[in-house]
C-alpha cells in the first residue's frame, strides 16, 4: 500500500512555518484578491507560497491546487497525488486573534471527490493540532515538546448539541431558517466563530452538532470551495461517523467538481442532525 507519510511531513513543515508566521507578521492587507475575490492579506500570500515549498520537495505529488491561485499548478510530471489546499482559512479572524486554520484535500490523480484518499487540517489556536483523515481513521494530533503527538481517534456520536450556521439570515431561505431555530428549540447551543476549520474542529472533538453553510440569496450556489474545504471536511466527517450533504441531499463526496474554485451548499454533522435537514430542508424521507 502507497505510504502517504512524505506528504503528511510536508503538511507538518508547513504548518510550523505557518505558525510562526503567524506569530510574527503584521495581518496587513496585499494589494490584490484571490480567485473567489476574497482580499488577500500578505498572511494568505505567505502561507500559500510556504506550502507550495515544502510540496515541491515531495516527488509523489504531481499538481497542486490552492484557494489563493487562479489555476492548479504541475510540481513534478512523474507524481500521482493532485492535492488542493486553503493555506489559510478564516484569515480574516487573525486580527482579532481568534482561531484558523490550513485544510488539504488529497486526490489520487484527478480533481474529483471520487478520487479523495485523504484530508487533513490543522487548527492554529492557542495551541496547534492536526487531524488527519486516511485509511478509516481520523487522528488527532497535538504539537507539544517540538512534535506532534497523537492523542485519541475522532468519533463522532449520532446526535450532538452545537450549531454552527454560516452566512447572514437576512440571506436564509425560508427552510434554512425554520431549520435553525427548530434546532436551537431543541437546546443546541449556538457554537460559530466565523472559521469554518476551528468550527467544524468544535463539532468534531464536542461530540457532535451542524455545520451549515447554506445557498443564500446573494450567493445561491454556496460560499465555500469544494476541493479546498467542503470535500476534504466532507471526507473527515463520514470517516469519524458523520455526514456530508449539500441542500439538496446529495452526497458531498458523490458531487463533481468542474472548476477548481466551484462552491457548494454544504451541511456537515452527526446523523441525527443529517437527517433532520434531509427532511426539513431537501424534503426527503
Ligand atoms: P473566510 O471568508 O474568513 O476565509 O473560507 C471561507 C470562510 O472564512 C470560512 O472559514 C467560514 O466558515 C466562512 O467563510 C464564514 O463566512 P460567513 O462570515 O459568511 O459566515
Ligand atoms: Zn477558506
Amino acid at each position: 500500500m502507497r505510504t502517504l507519510a512524505p506528504v503528511f511531513e510536508a503538511i507538518e513543515r508547513s504548518a510550523l512555518r505557518i505558525r510562526e508566521a503567524i506569530t510574527n507578521e503584521d495581518t496587513d492587507y496585499a494589494a490584490q484578491s484571490n480567485q473567489s475575490g476574497d482580499i488577500q492579506l500578505k498572511l494568505d500570500i505567505l502561507s500559500d507560497l510556504i506550502i507550495a515549498e515544502e510540496f515541491s520537495k515531495v516527488p509523489l505529488i504531481k499538481a497542486i491546487a490552492s484557494e489563493e491561485k487562479e489555476e492548479a499548478e504541475e510540481l513534478n510530471a512523474s507524481g500521482e497525488l493532485f492535492i488542493a489546499y486553503d493555506p489559510l482559512d478564516g484569515s480574516s479572524l487573525i486580527d482579532v486573534n481568534l482561531s484558523v486554520g490550513s485544510i488539504f484535500g488529497i486526490y489520487d490523480g484527478e480533481w474529483s471527490a471520487q478520487k479523495l484518499i485523504a484530508a487533513v487540517y490543522v487548527v492554529y489556536g492557542p495551541r496547534t493540532e492536526m487531524v488527519t483523515a486516511y485509511h478509516n481513521n481520523v487522528r488527532h494530533y497535538i504539537y507539544r515538546h517540538g512534535r506532534f503527538k497523537e492523542l485519541e481517534q475522532i468519533r463522532l456520536q449520532d446526535k450532538g448539541k452545537l450549531n454552527a450556521p454560516g452566512a447572514t439570515q437576512q440571506g436564509w431561505s425560508v427552510k434554512h431558517k425554520s431549520l435553525i431555530e427548530s434546532l436551537f428549540s431543541e437546546g443546541y447551543r449556538l457554537r460559530y466563530s466565523g472559521g469554518m476549520v476551528p468550527d467544524l474542529h468544535q463539532i468534531l472533538l464536542k461530540g457532535g452538532g451542524l455545520f451549515s453553510y447554506p445557498g443564500t440569496t446573494d450567493k445561491p450556489g454556496g460560499k465555500l470551495r469544494k476541493l479546498f474545504e467542503v470535500f476534504p471536511f466532507a471526507f473527515v466527517y463520514e470517516l469519524a461517523g458523520g455526514i456530508a450533504i449539500d441542500e439538496q441531499g446529495t452526497r458531498i463526496l458523490d458531487l463533481s467538481c468542474n472548476d477548481p474554485h466551484e462552491a457548494t451548499s454544504c451541511y456537515l454533522g452527526s446523523r441525527y442532525e443529517i437527517e433532520k435537514v434531509k427532511r426539513d430542508v431537501c424534503g426527503l424521507g
